[in-house]
């Protein structure tokens, strides 16, 4: 089955941060993961380059928006392949091909009636992008930026979201995983119980945006646009037949703060133009550091570069789906990533990496042995063990439980070494127990051979090493492994240390970072 997965698009109102960069991290894991079963897969994200908000951000720099957006676009899209994330498209609101979806979904929602003509007059929170009703704010500041809501009156085109009330409520209550975690599915359903107003989606205040077909001296609502760059994604408008492969087995992986775009106007507009709604919307949580959120506008950014530098990918992906549950907020302590990485990725996969190798080179020249088709009890337990893994594994990341995932893998690492403890293949050469240290070395290289398969999807770099090492041109996958059908006449490697040992450094929150975008980039 085709699978399609998409992160939020991010606002390039300036540089990203670690929080930004999550999403991305977990939807690139996901892909790779259905990748390794054999899955078609597409993965989608990119960048909101429209609104307000980033017309403000392009006067602050001096810069007109389009080359603003083109300067900061750039910079996602750079640091994104920096952490090993690696898109099917990076999309941009201002391409070519959105800016005709967006124009198309427009007539088509006018021509079926649900667009209409009028005015709005409200509190709107530029950093969200959104209008706010009075009892909605305290003391006149956003609830999610605390900064104070403007006054606007303006002439705009709404959307009729109320009409398509009692059709959301249908859609909730027959896929009840249509929102996860669950409590998430819960808040939005009161939320639409409580009422819903129609939605002005078009504004003649802005004019950095994607004019409306029908009165083009309107600009779209930065959301209604954005959130049609799911389709703009896999060829809506164009190839039919891509759409027609990963329509709607699509998962949007967003944050917390934006369920309600994605839960409630998202299928409506979807149902306004006869398309199904999406399988599921998995909403994420936050990250703070020394207990408070980090964003663009609490005054520090956590530099991903800077973590790459001190830390490496792939210990900082492993960390941030090991750390936390998905659905919950995380506290990011560089303590606890360095722990992290100590035990277990250096003591644990890295220690049993090596010291495997180093028998391979010691005691057999690095010629991994051949496993006999007849399977000694031992070696049958940690193979029934690799694959068992494999499927719990599975079975957790078609939950989005990353790190129960990681969880189950790094029980089989458990396993492996006490087979090697247990056996102590050092003591089975001393003693010129040959066939025995065959079996007990070509068992080892099978189990790194799954574990290279296992963890590439979450450290795409260790997996490629692991396999490399083992004389494997890249990691297995997972769809197709099978225990003892390695080729065989490979020879093993040493190399240096899979994940070396790391100090705690200097912490990364610089308050001064993101001031200026361009300085950045
Ligand atoms: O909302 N911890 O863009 P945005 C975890 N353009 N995740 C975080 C985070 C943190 N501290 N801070 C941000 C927008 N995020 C719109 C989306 S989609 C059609 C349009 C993540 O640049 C989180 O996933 O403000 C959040 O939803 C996303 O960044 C928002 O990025």
């Amino acid at each position: 089955m085709s699978v399609y997965v998409t992160t939020p698009i991010f606002y390039p109102n300036a540089v990203p941060h670690l929080g930004t960069t999550y999403p991305a991290i977990a939807a690139d894991i996901f892909a790779r993961w259905s990748r390794s079963f054999g899955e078609e897969t597409r993965f989608l994200t990119g960048t909101d380059e429209h609104g307000r908000k980033i017309e403000k951000a392009a006067q602050a720099e001096g810069l007109a928006p389009k080359p603003f957006v083109d300067l900061v676009s750039a910079k996602f899209h750079h640091l994104f392949s920096l952490v090993d994330i690696e898109p099917s498209r990076f999309i941009r609101t201002t391409d070519t091909d959105h800016l005709e979806m967006v124009a198309e979904a427009l007539r088509a929602m006018r021509a079926k009636g649900d667009i209409y003509e009028g005015t709005y007059a409200g509190l709107y929170c530029v950093e969200c992008e959104t209008y706010y009703k009075e009892e909605e704010l305290s003391s006149g500041r956003c609830p999610v930026h605390q900064i104070k809501a403007e006054f606007l009156e303006e002439a705009c085109y709404y959307f009729t979201l109320s009409a398509y009330r009692d059709w959301l409520l249908d859609l909730y209550h027959q896929n009840p995983e249509f929102v996860r975690p669950r409590a998430r599915m819960n808040e939005v359903v009161e939320f639409v119980k409580s009422g819903l107003e129609d939605l002005c989606i078009s504004r003649s205040s802005v004019s950095w945006g994607i004019p409306l077909p029908f009165a083009r001296s309107h600009v779209t609502y930065v959301w209604f646009d954005a959130l049609l760059n799911y389709l703009t994604g896999i060829g809506y408008l164009g190839s039919s037949d891509m759409f027609a492969r990963f329509w709607p087995n699509v998962v949007h992986i967003i944050g917390k703060d934006i369920l309600k775009f994605h839960a409630v106007i998202w299928p409506a507009m979807l149902k306004s133009l006869g398309v199904a709604p999406p399988k599921s919307i998995l909403a994420h949580g936050f990250w703070t550091a020394d207990g408070r959120k980090f964003s663009k506008h609490s005054g520090g950014l956590l530099d991903v570069a800077a973590l790459i530098d001190a830390y490496g990918q792939d210990p900082l992906r492993y960390f941030l789906f090991r750390e936390t549950p998905f659905g919950l907020d995380g506290n990011f302590d560089e303590g606890r990533l360095v722990e992290r990485n100590n035990v277990e990725l250096a003591q644990g996969l890295g220690n049993l990496f090596q010291r495997t190798v180093s028998m391979l080179v010691r005691y057999r020249n690095g010629c991994i042995p051949v496993l006999p088709v007849e399977r000694e009890e031992r070696e049958a337990l940690v193979a029934q063990a690799a694959n068992r893994t494999v499927e719990s594994a599975n079975a957790h990341m078609q939950e989005f439980r990353f790190r129960e995932a990681l969880e189950s893998i790094w029980e089989f690492i458990a396993v492996v070494n006490r087979y090697t403890n247990l056996l102590s293949p050092w003591s089975l050469a001393d003693r010129g127990a040959d066939s025995q240290l065959d079996f007990c070395l070509g068992t080892l290289s099978e189990a790194l051979r799954y574990l290279a398969a296992l963890v590439t999807p979450f450290m795409p770099r260790s997996g490629a090493k692991i396999a490399q090492r083992l004389g494997l041109p890249d990691a297995p996958k997972l769809g197709t492994i099978r225990w003892g059908r390695s080729p065989t006449g490979r020879v093993a490697e040493l190399s240096d240390h899979l994940f070396p040992l790391l100090e705690e450094r200097r912490p990364t929150v610089d308050p001064n970072l993101g001031s200026s975008v361009e300085r950045d980039l």
